[in-house]
């Protein structure tokens, strides 16, 4: 029996920086009720999904950053999302601002994102890996990206959880372009990756790229981890002009052959679906990338170091 699960992706459109969490729940259940009218069991929602993508900015005062975190995860605000997808029998991946204080009384601020399955449990963490851009405001420049400088790598791995009968797997944004995210997922027989991602298409720490190059890094990175692994690849987009800087869309759903089997054509709120055999994968990871037949890790060297360039050999 195929164990088929049908998946939709909600690209959001922008959120404004003075939009309440309550407007943004009833986005994000408005696109779980048509997405759930469209058969799916599960969804997929952005990278921070709750608020603007406040690090474009300088924020001096703490309280204005602390309210772009939740202290807790459902809140009063969030946990009519929690209690939509127990009636629907929907569950749903959720990124946001996570800020909690540990048992130590040190208080840490995390890029995370959450699995929630169609009891409205949460069977799954991660925070977010690869932080990009900078922790000191960069000079001259129309909006910074200071993930640095709000939140802190993620203390979690990338780990891969048991849940709606598969084996479940999250990332977070610039954690998509590295292939050691899904290798870490894949050696876990990850069969779905989930992930957000808020990507402007003018950044300060790069040159901007011409606008077909940068959708085509972000679906070739996610398409190759999807392959190269055997997994599902469900990518949901925060874009469209948010607060004046353009975020692209892109949102797609990728099959483990790397396929792009549907993807968003707007930059709005817009929702995606296909039918997940979760299955898919599994001759992919039996045949062509079979770690325990084919992979020579001990040729390798140490990967987890930087090595230099070997000297040519002797004549
Ligand atoms: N955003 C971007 C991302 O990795 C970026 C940063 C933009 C990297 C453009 C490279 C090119 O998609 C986040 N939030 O990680």
């Amino acid at each position: 029996m195929p164990r088929v699960l049908t998946a939709a992706v909600a690209q959001m459109g922008p959120v404004a920086r003075d939009e309440s969490r309550v407007q943004v729940i009833d986005r994000l259940i408005t696109m779980m009720r048509h997405a759930h009218a469209r058969g799916a069991e599960l969804v997929v929602f952005p990278e921070l999904a709750l608020t603007t993508f406040f690090p474009r900015w300088v924020l001096d005062s703490q309280d204005e950053i602390d309210s772009f975190f939740e202290t807790e995860m459902p809140s009063n605000e969030t946990q009519p999302l929690f209690e939509v997808g127990k009636e629907l029998g929907v569950g749903f991946h959720l990124g946001y601002a996570e800020k909690l204080t540990g048992d130590d009384g040190v208080t840490h601020y995390f890029n995370t994102a959450i699995l929630v399955d169609q009891n409205g449990e949460i069977s799954g963490k991660y925070r977010k890996v690869h932080l990009p851009g900078h922790a000191e405001p960069q000079p001259g420049q129309p909006h910074q990206h200071l993930e640095k400088r709000y939140f802190e790598v993620g203390d979690l791995g990338f780990p891969a959880f048991r849940s709606m009968d598969g084996v479940m797997g999250m990332c977070i944004c610039n954690d998509r372009r590295w292939p050691e995210t899904y290798r870490v997922l894949g050696l876990q027989g990850v069969e779905m990756v989930m992930l957000g991602y808020n990507t402007p298409t003018t950044n300060p720490f790069q040159e901007t790229e011409s606008p077909h190059l940068g959708m085509f890094h972000n679906h070739l990175s996610m398409q190759a981890g999807a392959y190269q692994n055997g997994a599902w690849v469900l990518a949901s987009a925060k874009a469209g002009t948010e607060e004046g800087v353009h975020h692209m869309g892109g949102s797609c759903i990728i099959s483990p052959t790397g396929e792009m089997v549907v993807q968003a054509m707007t930059e709005g709120d817009e929702v995606i679906v296909a039918e997940c055999d979760l299955d898919r994968g599994k001759y992919i990871r039996e045949t062509i990338f079979n770690f325990d037949a084919h992979r020579r890790i001990e040729h390798y060297g140490l990967i987890t170091e930087r090595t230099g360039a070997v000297p040519p050999p002797e004549k």
